[in-house]
């Protein structure tokens, strides 16, 4: 992990625009600031899927097309606390279909408050953790026998860019049968005045968010970032619906990584790109899927429209 963290932050600081993976603002300090985020009153997204997963989940389940007497496998990439996801496995508890839920994350210890919870919640519910990167899982369940159900929610699926999430979505055609579906979870193209303030919240909280990975960079790589002199600075472009979030150097300074033995030069406006939020439709989904044997066969929003959880299946 620390190699190819030392590495993939060596690579983004020394391009010309430059740039940091979002996938590591999360450590204890990051995923404790996201849980943060996902109270704001201006992060709409998980609210509103939450609201799906809490009033349709007699939709979804229908929409899933889930036989009560076929075992069926739920798993879940990217499991965090599994506060939405808990809804719809009640619902399919309290109504005897007969499955297990496989909760998949990188965190061990969010994986073992997860099993906790669910087996003193939902008692009755199977529940497999699988500890691991999404993809190197992905394989496990290409030999199963029993229908396959994908949860990949929360919009996570927003930070990667487009041909980004063309191979990951191949990756999974690839992994799953005829018949298993997946359930993915996006946020939807708004307007400007909606998006922005979910990523520039007036507590500062994304604030912190984002610089809390110089803050991991100094500590991990020996590194002397001033977080004082980076001003956190979100654009959202509502025409191709995509959120973008940056640091922005207030000064011409240098930065000494001492693990890399380089200096990182930064001109005062200099910009880092540190995450990507893009937002969906039916057609930038469908050109995502384009190329693979998946196909959208049913959506459901919120009741404010503002997110969709999205039904595709394996043809
Ligand atoms: C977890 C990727 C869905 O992009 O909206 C929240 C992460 N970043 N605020 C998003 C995030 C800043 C979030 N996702």
């Amino acid at each position: 992990m620390n190699e190819n963290f030392q590495k993939d932050i060596d690579f983004g600081l020394s391009a010309t625009n430059k740039t940091l993976p979002s996938k590591y603002f999360y450590d204890k300090i990051g995923d404790a600031l996201f849980v943060e985020i996902m109270n704001m009153p201006e992060y709409y997204l998980t609210s509103a899927e939450f609201d799906i997963f809490k009033n349709q989940h007699q939709q979804l389940i229908k929409a899933l097309k889930l036989e009560k007497n076929d075992f069926f496998e739920l798993v879940e990439l990217g499991a965090g606390d599994g506060t939405k996801t808990k809804q719809l496995l009640k619902a399919l508890d309290d109504q005897g279909y007969n499955f297990k839920y496989a909760p998949v994350d990188i965190s061990e210890n969010a994986l073992e408050q997860l099993k906790a919870s669910i087996n003193n919640e939902l008692p009755t519910v199977k529940i497999d953790p699988k500890q691991g990167d999404y993809f190197n899982v992905l394989g496990d369940f290409k030999t199963s026998s029993h229908p396959i159900v994908v949860l990949f929610l929360g919009s996570n699926i927003g930070n990667f860019n487009d041909s980004k999430a063309k191979e990951f979505i191949q990756k999974l055609d690839h992994n799953l049968k005829t018949g298993d579906k997946i359930l993915l979870g996006v946020d939807l193209i708004k307007p400007k005045s909606i998006v922005l303030p979910a990523y520039d919240d007036a507590q500062g909280i994304t604030k912190r968010f984002n610089l809390n990975l110089l803050t991991r960079i100094n500590n991990e790589l020996d590194a002397n970032f001033d977080i004082n002199t980076f001003e956190h600075k979100p654009e959202y472009n509502e025409e191709e619906g995509i959120a973008r979030s940056f640091l922005v150097s207030t000064k011409d300074q240098n930065i000494a990584i001492k693990s890399l033995d380089k200096t990182f030069t930064f001109k005062k406006g200099e910009k880092i790109h540190m995450e990507t939020s893009r937002k969906y439709n039916d057609q930038i989904l469908n050109t995502i899927l384009e190329g693979s044997f998946l196909k959208i066969s049913d959506r459901l929003t919120d009741s404010q429209h503002l997110f969709a959880d999205y039904i595709l299946e394996k043809h």
